[in-house]
């Protein structure tokens, strides 16, 4: 299960405290608050992308992500990426992250990564991606990934993912 994260979260914030303050943006689903979709620079020729996204959860019932959906992909997988003996991998997220009432979740905490296979051009820093994420509750949002430098920090091991 995922875990959850002011933590974590605020130690993201430390570290891409500048990316964020000049591209915060946000959109609202229902109780679902979404900031930040942002999604990594990718080397040209690169078949995946890795998009990360914080979702607060304000209602009183538990949500959850289920998937997300992009015109600018071939699809768009929910991922966890497990580093074992040096050696990453990925594993789907099949039940979708949950959201628990009240709590900030970061898909981007414990090498989740939505995973956007086969985009239909290079997407350089600035760029954007539209994308539909979809809720177990709160239904379809409508939503914009913008593009940022990569980052280390994110992911561990994506790279070398399905290139
Ligand atoms: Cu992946």
């Amino acid at each position: 299960m995922q875990k959850i994260i002011a933590t974590l979260f605020l130690a993201s914030l430390a570290t891409f405290g500048s990316v964020q303050l000049s591209s915060a943006h946000g959109f609202k689903g229902g109780e679902i608050f979404i900031d930040h979709p942002m999604i990594q620079e990718a080397p040209p020729g690169a078949r995946v992308l890795g998009g990360y996204v914080t979702l607060q959860n304000n209602g009183a019932e538990d949500d959850r992500l289920i998937a997300i959906e992009s015109p600018a992909a071939e699809k768009v997988d929910l991922h966890q990426s497990v580093v074992t003996d040096g050696i990453a991998r990925m594993t789907p997220l099949s039940e979708g992250l949950p959201l628990p009432a009240g709590q900030i979740v970061w898909l981007g905490d414990n090498g989740t990564h939505a995973m956007f296979v086969q985009p239909d051009r290079r997407y350089a820093v600035g760029d954007e991606l539209p994308a539909t994420l979809i809720f177990e509750k709160a239904g379809r949002v409508e939503v914009t990934f913008k593009v940022e430098e990569r980052s280390t920090e994110l992911a561990p091991g994506h790279g070398d993912h399905g290139q």
